[in-house]
């Protein structure tokens, strides 16, 4: 343990641990309480601590978390890159998992998602088979891109939000996030979380929310 430097008092952190949008054993059986204990409150929390210190002297403090990941991105801070993009990709994650999840997209989720990949199936097939094909650590997303729907992989802290794309719904695929509910099994998770645990709800509501020409 470090002793923390001190802070003065009207100096807010970059970087804050939003509360999980639901009770830790909401998503029991299919995503644990045992797990979260990990995920959020250990992985999670140590993007928002580190990303803080990592920040000072940047001149990027105070800014939006989005705006900082670009910067960070732009101008090669390698490692606060990595950290403030971990705190929005696990923002995210919390967000695109919900009690009761699953079921059919909502509209205008379902139009898209079937004319962007043929049918609902279909999305949940290259889904699933993106999250198996990233290969190590890393996240498998639906994104709005130029008005259509996008599946994308990307490596460890890797975000599409830096190619321009809006990010609608994430799996993690990094072992931490399965291993003890799952162990090895990353495919079963996948499937449970595109089955069981996916806010498509959520996912709709950020759809709707895109700025610009709707097309
Ligand atoms: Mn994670």
């Amino acid at each position: 343990m470090t002793n923390p430097q001190p802070k003065p008092a009207d100096v807010k952190p970059t970087f804050t641990l939003p509360p999980l949008p639901w009770p830790k054993k909401a998503l029991e059986p299919h995503y644990s309480e045992n797990t979260l204990n990990y995920h959020y409150d250990k992985h999670h929390k140590a993007y928002v601590d580190k990303g803080n210190e990592l920040i000072v002297g940047t001149g990027l403090e105070g800014k939006p978390l989005e705006e900082v990941i670009i910067e960070a991105k732009k101008k090669n801070l390698g490692p606060l890159f990595n950290n403030a993009a971990q705190v929005y990709n696990h923002n995210l994650f919390w967000e695109s998992m919900t009690p009761n999840g699953g079921g059919t997209p909502p509209q205008p989720l379902l139009d898209k998602i079937n004319e962007s990949f043929g049918s609902f199936d279909k999305f949940k097939e290259q889904f699933v088979a993106a999250g198996i094909g990233q290969f190590g650590s890393g996240w498998v997303w639906l994104v709005e891109s130029k008005g259509k729907l996008e599946i994308v992989k990307t490596g460890n802290a890797e975000t599409p939000l830096t190619d321009g794309k809006t990010p609608l719904l994430v799996c993690d695929v990094w072992e931490h996030a399965y291993y003890l509910d799952y162990q090895n099994r990353r495919a079963d998770f996948l499937k449970t979380f595109v089955d069981k645990l996916a806010n498509y709800g959520g996912a709709a509501a950020k759809l709707k929310n895109i700025k610009g020409p709707k097309p």
